[in-house]
C-alpha cells in the first residue's frame, strides 16, 4: 500500500485513532435505535453524538435510552435553526472540542452502511485527510434509484466538480470522514450552508487548503422508513453556492506564466478554478 503524505497530522500507523461519529437527525424514531445498533456493532471503538435538532417525533428520547444502554454515546438538542450545515456544526464542536482525531459525517436514516465505516476510517488511516463514502467511483452503487434520480445527482456532482475544479466524483455525499486537524484548518464559525450546499462547501475548502482528499466506493440504500427532508430549497441553494464561487474564482488573477522562459501558459500553474491559456 502507498503510503499517502496528508497535511493535518502526523502518520496515524503508531497509535489507534478516537473516532467520533455525528448524526444528525431530524424525526428519525423509526431508524435511530438500529442507526446506533449497527454503528456500534460494526464500529466498536467509535463514540457517537447524535444532533437533533427539534424532532417532532420522539427521536430524541428513543436516542437517549439506547445511549444509556450502549453506552459512548450522547443526544445534543440544539435549539436555534434547523439544518443539516449548523448540526454538523455543532457535532464538530464537540468533537474538536475534546480532542477526537476522525470527524464522521453520516445519516441516521440507514441510507449509509455501517460496514463502511471502517473502510472510511482505514482510508484516514492511510493518510487522507478527508475521506469521502462515493457513490460514483468504481464499486460504489445507488441500487434502486431510478435512472431519472442517478443522472441527476451524478449531473450536480459534475457541474459542482467542473465549476470548482474538484478531483472528486461525489461531491454531494453526506457519508465522509474528517481528519480532526483538516477542521481545525477549516473557518467552521464562517460555513453556512445547508444540505447538499454544506457537503459542497466542505469539500470546496478541504481542497483550498491543500487537504489530501480520497473517495471510497460505498453502497447508498435509499431510506425505508421516515421522510426525507430533501427540499428544492436545498438543491437550489447549492447550485446556487457552485455558481457564486465558481464566479469568484474567475476574479482571481490569471495564470502564471512558466518559468521554462517559453512564454506559454503553462496548465499546471493556471490556480484552480481558472482555464489554462495557450
Ligand atoms: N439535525 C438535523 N438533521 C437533519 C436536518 N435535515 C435532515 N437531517 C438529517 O440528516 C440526514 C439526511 O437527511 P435526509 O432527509 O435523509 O436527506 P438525504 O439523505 O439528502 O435525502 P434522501 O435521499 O431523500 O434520504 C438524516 O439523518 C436526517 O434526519 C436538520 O435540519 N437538522
Ligand atoms: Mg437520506
Amino acid at each position: 500500500m502507498i503510503a499517502i503524505q496528508n497535511a493535518y497530522g502526523p502518520p496515524d500507523r503508531a497509535y489507534p485513532l478516537r473516532v467520533l461519529v455525528v448524526l444528525p437527525t431530524l424525526d428519525e424514531a423509526d431508524n435511530i435505535e438500529t442507526a446506533l445498533r449497527r454503528i456500534r456493532a460494526e464500529l466498536p471503538s467509535a463514540d457517537v453524538v447524535v444532533v437533533d435538532d427539534g424532532s417532532a417525533d420522539r427521536t430524541p428520547e428513543l436516542a437517549q435510552a439506547t445511549a444509556e444502554e450502549l453506552g459512548r454515546i450522547r443526544v445534543l438538542r440544539r435549539i436555534g435553526p434547523k439544518g443539516l450545515g449548523p448540526a454538523y456544526r455543532a457535532g464538530f464542536g464537540v468533537g474538536l472540542g475534546e480532542g477526537y482525531d476522525v470527524l464522521i459525517e453520516m445519516d441516521a436514516d440507514l441510507s449509509h452502511d455501517a460496514r463502511d465505516l471502517e473502510s472510511l476510517v482505514d482510508c484516514i488511516r492511510r493518510g487522507a485527510d478527508l475521506a469521502i463514502g462515493s457513490r460514483y467511483v468504481h464499486g460504489g452503487a445507488t441500487p434502486g434509484w431510478p435512472r431519472r434520480r442517478r443522472l441527476l445527482s451524478q449531473a450536480g456532482s459534475l457541474y459542482a466538480r467542473s465549476l470548482l475544479r474538484l478531483d472528486v466524483r461525489d461531491v454531494t455525499s453526506g457519508f465522509r470522514a474528517y481528519r480532526a486537524g483538516l477542521l481545525r484548518a477549516i473557518d467552521l464559525a464562517s460555513v453556512d450552508t445547508t444540505g447538499y450546499g454544506f457537503q459542497i462547501d466542505m469539500t470546496d475548502r478541504a481542497r483550498r487548503t491543500g487537504a489530501v482528499i480520497r473517495e471510497v466506493p460505498i453502497v447508498f440504500r435509499d431510506r425505508t422508513a421516515g421522510e426525507s427532508k430533501m427540499s428544492a430549497r436545498i438543491v437550489r441553494e447549492a447550485l446556487l453556492l457552485v455558481t457564486r464561487r465558481a464566479l469568484g474564482n474567475c476574479h482571481a488573477p490569471a495564470a502564471v506564466r512558466a518559468p521554462d522562459g517559453s512564454g506559454r501558459w503553462h496548465p499546471s500553474l493556471v490556480r484552480p478554478g481558472l482555464r489554462a491559456r495557450d
